[in-house]
């Protein structure tokens, strides 16, 4: 009976050591991350569709990355006028795409020089603390 209990709080002790790991994987899954490359300091503009592949409504937050100083969610809302966005959800098994002239990140004050073909990082953050680093590709102003 006491080895059980032994048993019970070592697994419980280890359960309690692993959420670092686990709380921030987040069941997502993100395809046609890329860049629009514009020179000299005009802010870029990041695309992406992300697709949540569990089982409770997620919510993406905001971005960061080591190669801008700033990212902020933006939404289009007619030809040519964007505005900030608090949050994007997403439902279960549902995915919410950015694409030009629609959703994007807006990603500000590069940190270093970046060119189309480079490949940057940047780090999408959700509600809850989870967090999923993804390779975003830098394409050109045609996106291509
Ligand atoms: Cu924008």
């Amino acid at each position: 009976m006491r080895r059980r209990l032994i048993l019970f709080l070592a697994a419980f002790a280890w359960l309690a050591a692993v959420p670092a790991g686990a709380a921030s994987r987040v069941p997502v899954q993100v395809t046609e991350a890329r860049i629009r490359w514009l020179p000299g300091d005009l802010p870029m503009a990041g695309y992406f569709v992300i697709r949540n592949t569990g089982e409770r409504p997620l919510r993406l937050i905001g971005a960061s990355s080591p190669a801008y100083r700033r990212i902020v969610l933006h939404r289009t809302v007619s030809y040519g006028r964007m505005k900030p966005a608090k949050s994007f959800e997403i439902a279960p098994g549902w995915s919410v795409q950015f694409t030009p002239g629609g959703n994007h990140l807006m990603l500000m004050g590069r940190t270093r020089a970046i060119h189309p073909g480079d490949v940057v990082p940047i780090t999408l953050h959700f509600a809850g603390g989870g967090a999923l680093r993804v390779k975003f590709r830098v394409r050109g102003a045609d996106l291509r």
